[in-house]
């Protein structure tokens, strides 16, 4: 994999953190009333190789090694100013991690519009085919710290900042498209049940604990979000080869001031993939990092992720007839029902130079909105639109923080805000208020409004029950919690209700209030009767009385969009199998393989028991993982190339057994050589249609074989 050089310590100027013009997007700002800011500044971006290392006021360090003492063997000196500095800026290197979605993984692309809408938004970045925006995206987990893992049952964060032309848009959305609560008044209380309990701070970046599952059982609306969060959808494969969803409903205005709802969908060209949990909690350990690895390295290895965008468009006539509201973020729109068209295509190419100050510091803000795009009155929408500018200034400090290169928008920005905290523009002149008259005297009289391109909010919203009293209550439809869940749990294949159903009993073992249990069974029983009953009988609890619903659930139509399996392709591109070879293993077949995956878009991460180097056919290969640390958790699928002596051996190796038996129990492809059988058949692989000689690889792919599930798990 190609590596960019790391810049030497003795290249850096130090002006890293404190340097605020050092990116892209400050240089291009600086267009508007930032004015020649950060010109005087050295940008560390354009460091010689051979610069010189200063302190951060630029006075060169002549020792980096020895801190000043009185003598050799004496007391450091207070007045060693290059010292203090360093550990002075050490010390404060942290800032708060996000409340939600600490841990995340960013990436820099390009949005391409694909097809022009202008009859639907005057957005400037849909106006024509083939128009570009650069955008930067963070994936996150939810639940988890900054340090914790990538692989929990989790819902991933799916953030994309569009640097328009009119303006930063930001779209924050998730991997899901429904939400666990409909009011922005619940978003505290429903962090606080999932995150480590109160007293304890444990467990880390996991749900299934009692406060998390207290909550849920009183909650009816978040029982939609539930069969989402236990399905397979929670544990993706990789961040590349999940949906994303804007979750809300939000407007289209276009340029005669028409507007019409609009749902955002992001759709993976890679499709859609998922691990089984058994692999999630195994990569959780072999690789805390798998997700975030697997995202830089795609893209330092010139295989760029790619989303469609896609939206769903519908109008008030549609809102109105339908059985639920369109205004409720526990609600989806079947695909089958409004279509998703694709409008735009995002393309991942460059990954950040510096995760603090890029992946760290992007600040996402549902509120920042272009012309042509707006809110609608979805109360969970509302709250954000508050919650997301307020929290940067406790994670960033300030009130600047859109001055960071990262947040900064890349076309012109001006205004009469001034000062603060970490103020880096140095705007010129005495027009800090509007009106003035200062041009009657040519002096520059700041900027002025815009009424015919500036942002106006769509002012008739003809939503339902718009009501002009103020009132704390939720809109009736509302009040339908599971019609939802039922269609999302009976549109799964019924290997998929199987995991759902392992999901909640996973989870509620964990619970260690039986009444909690209870509870949680007994609002399962206006989804699915049977699902409660397969759940009731994992947790061997009797079936408890159904929670009576505030409405009756309605069945709808199985929407087959909704479902992973019933969507599977047998795809290579963009994933990645693992070769296991020993001593004597032919090189030839190791090449040939290598050769096809690589042809069809896969990558080889060759396997051996040492990797330094092993002899084989026709001279030494080199390994890309030891055997131990390479589990085949790590790989969509696997192969083998062995001798018969290798594989005899290896049959007494745990390591190897458990390769294959992991990867037969998570219904991943298995290739291999007649000499291999032994070894399979201590890992108890049976023969099936995955299960195959390696010629036979490129046509069965690494789609995963669901039909062998029965065998290795008990899906009753
Ligand atoms: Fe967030 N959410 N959220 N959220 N959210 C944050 O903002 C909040 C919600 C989402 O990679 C925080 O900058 C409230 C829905 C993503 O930086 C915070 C409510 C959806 C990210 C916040 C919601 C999301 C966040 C924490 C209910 C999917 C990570 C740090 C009213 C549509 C963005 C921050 C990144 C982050 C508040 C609900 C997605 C506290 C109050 C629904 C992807 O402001």
């Amino acid at each position: 994999m190609p590596k960019k050089p790391l810049p030497s310590p003795a290249t850096k100027n130090g002006l890293d953190a404190l340097q605020p013009g050092s990116g892209q997007a400050a240089v291009k700002a600086d267009k508007g009333n930032a004015g020649e800011l950060h010109q005087h500044l050295a940008k560390d971006d354009e460091r010689d190789a051979g610069a010189h290392l200063t302190d951060n006021f630029g006075h060169r360090i002549a020792d980096n090694q020895n801190s000043l003492k009185a003598g050799a063997r004496g007391p450091t000196l207070l007045e060693d100013f290059v010292l203090r500095e360093k550990i002075f800026h050490f010390d404060h290197e942290r800032i708060p991690e996000r409340i939600v979605h600490a841990r995340g993984s960013g990436a820099h692309g390009v949005f391409e519009c694909t097809r022009a809408i202008p009859e639907l938004t005057k957005a400037d970045i849909f106006q024509e085919a083939g128009k570009t925006c650069p955008v930067f995206v963070r994936f996150s987990t939810v639940a988890g710290g900054a340090g914790s893992v990538d692989t929990p049952r989790d819902v991933r964060g799916f953030a994309v900042k569009f640097y328009t032309e009119a303006g930063n848009w930001d779209l924050v959305g998730n991997n899901i498209p429904v939400f666990f609560i409909q009011d922005a008044m619940k978003f505290p209380d429903l962090v606080h049940s999932v995150k480590m309990e109160a007293d304890r701070g444990y467990p880390q970046a996991a749900s299934a604990h009692d406060t998390f599952w207290d909550f849920i059982g009183l909650m009816p609306e978040s029982f939609h979000m539930i069969m989402w969060a236990m399905s397979d959808r929670a544990i993706p494969r990789s961040f590349r080869m999940m949906e994303g969803f804007g979750v809300h409903s939000f407007r289209f205005v276009n340029a005669k001031g028409k507007a019409k709802f609009v749902k955002f969908h992001w759709k993976p060209v890679l499709g859609l993939q998922s691990t089984v949990w058994d692999e999630a909690v195994k990569m959780a350990g072999a690789d805390p990092d798998y997700q975030r690895r697997d995202l830089f390295e795609a893209i330092d290895a010139g295989d760029f992720p790619q989303w469609d965008l896609g939206v769903q468009v519908f109008d008030e006539a549609f809102a109105a007839k339908q059985p639920y509201d369109v205004l409720d973020a526990t609600k989806l729109i079947p695909e089958e029902d409004v279509p998703v068209e694709i409008v735009g295509r995002m393309t991942l190419n460059r990954n950040p130079d510096n995760f603090f100050a890029e992946t760290e510091q992007v600040a996402f803000l549902p509120s920042n909105i272009i012309p042509g795009i707006d809110f609608s009155n979805d109360p969970l929408l509302q709250g954000r639109l508050f919650s997301y500018l307020d929290t940067q200034k406790s994670r960033l400090g300030t009130t600047n923080f859109h001055q960071i290169p990262i947040n900064a928008p890349k076309c012109p920005f001006h205004n009469f805000q001034r000062d603060g905290l970490m103020q880096t523009l140095v705007p010129k002149g005495r027009a800090n208020y509007e009106p003035n008259s200062l041009a009657e005297a040519d002096e520059d009289a700041g900027p002025r409004a815009c009424p015919e391109t500036g942002f106006s909010s769509f002012p008739g919203n003809g939503e339902r029950n718009d009501a002009a009293e103020k009132l704390r209550v939720r809109a009736d439809l509302f009040a339908d919690h599971f019609s939802q869940a039922r269609l999302f749990y009976r549109s799964q294949t019924a290997n998929e209700q199987a995991h759902i159903a392992s999901a909640l009993v996973f989870e509620l073992s964990k619970v260690t209030l039986d009444h909690v249990r209870t509870r949680v069974v007994g609002q399962l029983r206006n989804i699915d009767e049977d699902l409660a009953k397969r759940v009731a009988k994992g947790l061997a609890i009797d079936l408890p009385a159904t929670i009576k619903p505030a409405k009756a659930p309605i069945d709808m139509a199985v929407s087959d969009a909704l479902s992973i399996q019933k969507r599977d392709r047998p795809d290579i591109k963009g994933r990645k199998i693992a070769i296991l070879f020993a001593e004597g293993s032919d090189s030839s077949a190791i090449s040939a393989l290598r050769k096809q995956i690589e042809k069809a878009g896969g990558s080889v991460f060759l396997v051996a028991p040492r990797v330094g180097g092993i002899p084989v056919t026709g001279g030494t290969l080199k390994a890309d993982g030891q055997l131990a640390g390479s589990p085949s958790v790590l790989f969509d699928a696997v192969a083998a190339v062995l001798t018969e002596d290798a594989a005899a051996r290896l049959s007494r190796e745990g390591a190897a057994v458990q390769w294959f038996m992991d990867a037969f129990g998570h219904c991943k492809t298995i290739a291999h050589d007649a000499a291999s059988q032994p070894l399979l058949d201590k890992a108890g692989v049976e023969p099936d249609a995955g299960v195959v000689a390696l010629a036979d690889f490129i046509k069965v792919g690494t789609r995963r074989h669901w039909d062998r599930e029965p065998k290795v798990r008990d899906l009753a």
